[in-house]
């Protein structure tokens, strides 16, 4: 079994890549929910909803969340009674809020919810949310605190970041299903995500950083900053304003102690050596996915790289 850990779209790439080469039912992922929030009175999981359309084979493939070919009547008519319509949520995407929401309020565990929907679109991995409780991420800046979507959608990521807090982390416990996963991981792999809001909740949750700390099989992460520049998204911008270098080493500076190896693109090389120093091996690759090959391609060389740090152990 392996588990990756990831958060939007570019962890939903590589996660489609294990789940393409890896045997059927071998792939967990555990993924964000502090991006969760709601609206319309529905409860949305961008991250959870990505990995799950992504590895479903019908996620957008222009902008990586939602669904492809979606309409947008619903939101439409919403505009029309004068609702704040910011968030673009497709038709067929809003079901999927509705069944959500509709289940959890019945008393469903978030974690039972995703399995149902996840089993539904007919994906034979175990996507797993990273705890039951809700937990939010509230982006500080100049201007004040800002909850995630309103920054990262509402406001373009335009705001400087000065800090990040996980509101209600405290009160989460990481799930049975998660640390079982955990437990049976051959290897953990920490998908190219922004490691501050992405991969950085997963390992709040209190006890699943000193998790991945302690496990005893290979951890590898794919850095998601290629030649000092997010991917997508603003982990670059973000890093910066947090004091952190902008680069696959700054990632891996954040990652010490949990990976025992980083993987960075082929433009980064000359990175190697600062990373090595920080007692990780160094996988060079193309990390930057524009097809489904690019995924299974990255999804093995990393998947290889696990089993020679395993062997070497
Ligand atoms: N991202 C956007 O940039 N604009 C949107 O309008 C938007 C809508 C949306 C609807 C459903 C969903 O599951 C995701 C959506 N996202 C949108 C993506 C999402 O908010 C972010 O990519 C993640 O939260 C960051 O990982």
């Amino acid at each position: 079994m392996i588990v990756a850990l990831a958060g939007g779209v570019g962890g939903a790439k590589l996660a489609d890549g294990l789940y393409r080469v890896l045997p059927p039912r071998q792939l967990t992922v555990i993924v964000n929910t502090a991006d969760d929030f709601d609206i319309f009175g529905l409860r949305v999981c961008p991250d959870a909803d990505t990995v799950t359309y992504t590895l479903a084979g019908v996620a957008n493939p222009a902008t990586g969340w939602g669904i492809a070919d979606d309409t947008f009547e619903t939101l439409r008519m919403l505009g029309r009674y004068g609702r704040d319509v910011w968030f673009q949520i497709g038709d067929r995407d809003f079901a999927t809020h509705i069944a959500r929401t509709e289940r959890l309020r019945s008393g469903a565990s978030l974690t039972a919810v995703t399995a149902e929907l996840v089993t539904a679109l007919g994906v034979t991995a175990d996507i797993l949310p990273m705890c039951d409780e809700p937990v939010a991420t509230q982006v500080m800046t100049p201007s004040g605190p800002l909850e995630f979507q309103e920054y990262f959608v509402h406001r373009h990521q335009s705001d400087t970041v000065t800090g990040i807090i996980f509101r209600g982390i405290d009160q989460a416990r990481p799930t049975g299903a998660a640390l079982g996963a955990l437990r049976e991981a051959t290897a953990v792999i920490f998908c190219p995500s922004n490691p501050v809001v992405s991969v950085g909740p997963i390992l709040a949750v209190p006890g699943l950083r000193e998790r991945v700390a302690r496990h005893p099989g290979p951890r590898v992460a794919v850095s998601p900053i290629v030649g000092g520049r997010a991917l997508r998204g603003p982990a670059d911008r973000m890093l910066e304003s947090l004091g952190h270098e902008v680069s696959a080493y700054g990632v891996a500076a954040l990652y010490r102690g949990l990976v025992d190896g980083m993987v960075i693109d082929e433009i980064d090389a000359s990175l190697a050596p600062r990373i090595e120093a920080l007692g990780m091996k160094v996988l060079i690759a193309p990390t930057v996915m524009t097809d489904s090959n690019d995924r299974s391609s990255l999804a093995t060389r990393v998947l290889e790289f696990c089993e020679r740090i395993g062997q070497a152990r």
